[in-house]
């Protein structure tokens, strides 16, 4: 651990400021009965219960079962037949014992949630349980309020939709989910910090989890793809190609909106360190694949192939490395030679000319994520790029997007190639797509052909006020203002 990046962490971690929602109650429930009460909108907090008996003297505990919801489908949901590959205790379910009555039970954990759940399982033939109100303390790190921005009521119920998301996230560091995972991931904190920019500009949270990754990196540099906080600060054991490399982007959109040399001085050699560690996975100038799942992330769909795209993102945050290092006015010359060599290879190893696109694994497969960052990392010129993401769309059997994270990338790709208004109009429906079904925040999946897609083996666990689908905050100011 470095010790001195970590004290730098510390200093800059922010205060929160809370905010107390009430839901008024007053439901007498026998039991077996439930009641479920709307705070009107998803917060992020420490929810209590105030509970009184009703009939004669109470005469044994209460035990109730309390469910948060984000959504209101998950109020329907049978959480008890999730099976999924990831833990059972992010579900937001909660058993209790009432031993004095009237009380107020303050729940110490946080939750996310718009709805709770009330569920008597048993009282005594003596009393019934009334529930008088539900309150909720919520909690941020956001500045206030920002001014919503958009050129319809679709776009600023997008806008506003967005900016929440953000808020909620926006903790102790940028969490990627107030549900799950509650933890500093690092290709959700770039999405984070540019939209940040935009809005909140709390820079200093930025900072935070740049030298929270910076600090947590191993003895060879490599950085890990996402930190826990608690009890202490300390790395996942996991690292991601992609992930890891998009460290030296985050960097330098720091350094763009805060100029701020101090941060970029101490960071500068872990930055150079992840294209030297990255190098590893090439053979030559060709990236190799990898069988271990989850070796590069790009989107979480399963069945993508991630070779080919591993190289654009490596392209591209080696990019971004020249953009700093001439910020800096320091030599570039090694990384704009890599750049080249590392492109004609993409070119000749990748890009299938008969069908204009570039093909990823053994089984040549297609995919949006592949293309999107060969786009992204600026392979071909302007106008290519255009074509090949014109071609995506009438492609047979391509592999789709399934995240805000990858629709993010295809709607930047699309801005890059000179087509605003095309991505413009597809941050309108796949976001608005959320927007008319009710979101109050973005979720961490959304197909809209698939509307149970899931990574995880359940729906259940997915998070529905998720970090890295904040950016259309970010489009509608840096780029739609004026389009
Ligand atoms: C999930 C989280 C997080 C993401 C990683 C790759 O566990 O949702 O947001 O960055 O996957």
């Amino acid at each position: 651990m470095n010790i001195e990046f970590l004290k730098k962490a510390e200093e800059a971690k922010p205060k929160l400021t809370s905010k107390t929602h009430t839901v008024k109650g007053g439901q007498i429930l026998a039991e077996n009965e439930c009641a479920v009460y709307d705070f009107g909108t998803h917060v992020v907090g420490y929810p209590k219960l105030y509970f009184s008996a009703v009939g004669a003297h109470y005469d044994a505990p209460a035990l109730v079962k309390v469910r948060f919801c984000e959504t209101a489908q998950e109020l329907d949901e049978d959480t008890s037949k999730y099976n999924g590959w990831i833990s059972k205790g992010w579900l937001q379910d909660e058993i209790i014992h009432l031993d004095e009555l009237p009380c107020a039970y303050a729940f110490r954990r946080r939750f996310a949630f718009r709805y709770i759940k009330v569920e008597v399982i048993a009282t005594s033939p003596k009393y019934k349980l009334c529930i008088e109100k539900a309150v909720a303390k919520c909690v941020t790190s956001a500045p206030e309020r920002i001014a919503v921005c958009g050129s319809d009521r679709k776009e600023k119920a997008i806008d506003k939709i967005a900016l929440k998301t953000l808020s909620e996230c926006m903790q102790y560091e940028f969490e990627d989910g107030p549900k799950r995972d509650m933890r500093l991931w690092l290709g959700d904190l770039r999405l984070q910090a540019l939209t940040n920019y935009q809005t909140y500009r709390h820079n200093d949270l930025v900072k935070r989890c740049l030298y929270l990754f910076a600090a947590t990196a191993d003895d060879e540099g490599n950085i890990s793809q996402c930190v826990f906080t608690k009890p202490e600060v300390a790395p996942d054991d996991t690292s991601m190609f992609d992930y890891s490399l998009l460290f030296i982007p985050t960097l330098y959109d720091y350094f763009m909106a805060t100029g701020d040399k101090q941060t970029i001085n101490d960071l500068l050699p872990l930055a150079e360190k992840q294209i030297e560690i990255a190098k590893k996975q090439f053979n030559g100038n060709a990236i190799e694949d990898c069988d271990r799942l989850g070796w590069c992330f790009l989107d979480w769909s399963l069945e993508l192939n991630k070779q080919a795209g591993a190289q654009a993102v490596y392209i591209y945050a080696e990019k971004s490395l020249v953009k700093l290092l001439k910020e800096l006015q320091k030599n570039t010359s090694v990384y704009e030679q890599d750049i080249a060599l590392k492109s004609v290879k993409a070119i000749e190893k990748f890009y299938d000319k008969a069908q204009g696109l570039f093909v990823s694994g053994k089984q040549r497969q297609i995919s949006y994520a592949t293309n999107v960052w060969y786009v992204l990392a600026e392979v071909f010129g302007q106008k290519e790029n255009a074509f090949i993401l014109e071609r995506l769309k009438t492609c047979e059997n391509v592999v789709k997007p399934v995240t805000p994270y990858m629709m993010h990338h295809y709607v930047q790709a699309l801005i890059n190639s000179g087509n605003a208004c095309e991505g413009r109009k597809v941050m309108r429906d796949y976001w608005g797509g959320m927007a008319e079904h009710g979101a109050d925040t973005f979720w961490e999946l959304y197909n809209p052909e698939n509307p149970d897609e899931s990574p995880y083996g359940g729906k259940t666990v997915n998070s529905y006020c998720h970090a890295w689908s904040c950016t259309p905050s970010y489009f509608l100011r840096k780029y739609f203002a004026e389009v």
